[in-house]
């Protein structure tokens, strides 16, 4: 009997697994943000971001939330590891796509080289090799949207390295920082949207109508009604799901906090 009740209590407290994805071009900063999450949520801080190896295969992250358990995968970047991505997709319920900030950065780009001679681990590239990742980056989310799995994924897109945008000083600018990275997640936001517009239903769409950035999904996420939650696709778009776009920093923790609770919503909007 004792057995019986312990076993129903266990099955009652028990947590759900929430399978996220974190996937990006290599270096924008996907195992940083991991120990960045380790930092604001876990039981001790994660590494500082300049003592993160480049990842070798997965690394991966449990985080007990109140009555879920995000699980959260981080794979390599590297043109092998792209090629396992797919493996993981039919079990993921959530994509952070891990990009680096400054792609989207139309303030002036400088080209000069960093004066000591300490290799830079976040050289400034210029204006043009910065389009080209910003367009890779689409080639290869587009690419991962193929896929009948994650073409219903929700996912995050996630602006990493805001600390190192042109002008930030995170010490002394902190209201002007807070500023210019709200308006480059309009910016990534419409550049997104009008992109995924071909193969995205209605928040996109609708950015990419309206000109104007598309809903939160953090908002969002909290009024969808039930037929329109992801994965519960309500009409005959190929691709229906939430997006948005968040800018993080896993150096000085922007936006950390707001990529978890993203997460969380996404959690509990599935149990329901
Ligand atoms: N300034 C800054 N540097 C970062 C940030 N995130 C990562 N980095 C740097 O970028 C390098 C690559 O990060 P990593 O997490 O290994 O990238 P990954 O290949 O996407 O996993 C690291 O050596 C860090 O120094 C960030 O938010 N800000
Ligand atoms: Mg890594």
């Amino acid at each position: 009997m004792l057995h019986l009740i312990s076993g129903l209590y266990s099955e009652w407290t028990r947590k759900i697994p929430f399978n996220v994805l974190i996937l990006g071009p290599e270096g924008a900063g996907k195992s940083c943000l991991i120990e960045a999450i380790k930092t604001t949520h876990g039981n001790r801080p994660g590494l500082p971001a300049d003592k993160v190896k480049p990842t070798i295969g997965q690394n991966i992250f449990e985080l007990p939330l109140t009555g879920n358990l995000l699980r959260l995968w981080d794979l390599g970047g590297s043109e092998d590891m792209q090629k396992l991505w797919q493996k993981y997709y039919k079990e993921s319920h959530a994509l952070l796509w891990v990009v680096d900030a400054r792609w989207w950065d139309d303030v002036e780009v400088s080209s000069e080289e960093p004066s000591d001679s300490m290799p830079n681990p976040n050289p400034v590239p210029a204006a043009n090799a910065l389009r080209a990742q910003a367009a890779m980056s689409w080639d290869l989310l587009a690419a991962i949207m193929q896929d009948r799995h994650m073409s219903t994924v929700p996912f995050l897109i996630v602006l990493n390295k805001t600390d190192q945008l042109t002008g930030v000083d995170g010490q002394t600018r902190s209201r002007y920082k807070t500023e210019q990275i709200s308006e480059l997640e309009d910016t990534a936001r419409l550049w997104w949207g009008s992109r995924l517009a071909s193969v995205i239903s209605r928040s996109a769409t609708k950015a990419s109508k309206t000109e104007t950035p598309a809903p939160s999904a953090f908002e969002s996420a909290a009024v969808t009604p039930s037929s329109e939650r992801p994965g519960s696709s309500s009409s005959d778009d190929p691709v229906d799901t939430i997006w948005d776009v968040l800018g993080t920093s896993a150096v000085d923790l922007t936006g950390v906090r707001d990529m978890v609770h993203f997460l969380e919503l996404l959690a509990e909007q599935r149990k329901a």
